[in-house]
């Protein structure tokens, strides 16, 4: 594919073309990435998550300046919730990054949440891949901690960091419990603002027992990102996980799980538009769904009985079939 090539020697608007073909979920898509495989694994994908307005888009930026200090490329891909009034964020967002949407060796791409369970778009995925084939040294996710996002940001970043802030609503307790879990490093940012030596404290009394993985212990960094203070610290942090995930034969077995595990998500996804497709056109399904109108049997003994109808299974098996040509 022509478009792939261009990408490939590093026409930027080549790949922001297939970026957009990875977000309309076109049928290609697939084959694109597939073409692609051997130029995949190289980028390292960096995941932050937490608390809307915790200051991680400040974050994303300052981290940014550092990696293009020493030379590497950056894929940043923000991702916001589709909300009418995240229009503001976005627009926040590109106006603090301008200084890097000059530098042709920084891409950033704006993602709308769209996925069915409020978790992250499965697009979010090929995007990461499509960077990472265009040779970005690292990718950045941004994920707007609302949700399920940040859980999912597990399954594909390579090191996560946590973002918190000492202001109100966001305490120890109300540290969802996923996100503890998820967090190679923990920023407590915004360090000026009282409360957050208490913070940091309260952080690493929680991340000292017990460790997740013996060979790397959570670190918990004050930062503030707004005024440029403990980003280096967190840049070597980063870099000494890489290292120990990376030493420990980690980092290959995370991605190979990250891999079954999109393999898995992606039969489950579309075997369940399937049948939902399916459903509608259903002359079996029609059959019990006319007995449960009219009361004759309960929803959960109808349901029952239609997943135990051969003939319903049949029915969509033809379907299939014919759908394919086959
Ligand atoms: N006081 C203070 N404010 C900060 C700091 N870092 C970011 N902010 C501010 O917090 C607000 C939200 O930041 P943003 O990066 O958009 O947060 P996000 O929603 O997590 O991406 C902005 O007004 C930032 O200027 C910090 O270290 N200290
Ligand atoms: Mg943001």
């Amino acid at each position: 594919m022509e478009l792939v090539s261009r990408m490939l020697s590093g026409d930027r608007n080549a790949l922001a073309r297939l970026i957009s073909l990875a977000e309309e979920e076109r049928p290609e898509v697939p084959d694109i990435l597939e073409s692609l495989k051997d130029h995949l694994g190289r980028g390292y994908l960096i995941g932050i998550t937490g608390v809307p307005g915790g200051g991680k888009s400040t974050l994303v930026d300052r981290l940014t300046r550092i990696m293009r200090g020493k030379g590497h490329s950056v894929g940043i891909i923000a991702v916001d919730p589709s909300s009418p009034f995240s229009g503001g964020a976005l627009l926040g967002d590109r106006l603090r990054m301008q200084q890097h949407c000059m530098d042709s060796e920084v891409f950033i791409r704006s993602m709308a949440t769209r996925g069915a369970h409020g978790g992250l778009p499965g697009t979010v995925r090929s995007v990461a891949k499509l960077m990472d084939a265009s040779g970005k040294d690292y990718i950045i996710i941004e994920t707007a901690g609302v949700g399920q996002t940040e859980l999912d940001i597990m399954k594909i970043a390579d090191t996560i960091l946590v973002v918190l802030t000492p202001e109100g609503g966001d305490s120890i307790q109300s540290l969802k419990a996923g996100l503890l879990e998820i967090a190679d490093i923990f920023v407590v940012n915004k360090a000026d603002r009282p409360g957050s030596e208490q913070m940091v404290q309260n952080l690493l009394s929680l991340v000292h027992s017990p460790t997740r993985y013996p060979w790397w212990q959570t670190p918990v960094l004050p930062v503030q990102a707004a005024n440029d203070v403990g980003v280096e610290e967190l840049w070597c942090q980063i870099e000494k996980h890489r290292a120990a995930k990376e030493e420990m034969g980690f980092l290959v077995s995370s991605r190979t799980d990250h891999r079954v595990q999109e393999f898995r998500e992606r039969v489950q996804d579309e075997l369940f538009s399937r049948i939902c497709r399916h459903l509608d056109r259903s002359g079996r399904f029609a059959k019990y769904l006319k007995k449960v109108q009219a009361h004759e049997t309960g929803p959960s003994k109808a349901a029952a009985d239609l997943l135990n109808d051969n003939a319903f299974w049949d029915e969509w098996y033809r379907e299939e079939r014919e759908g394919r040509g086959g």
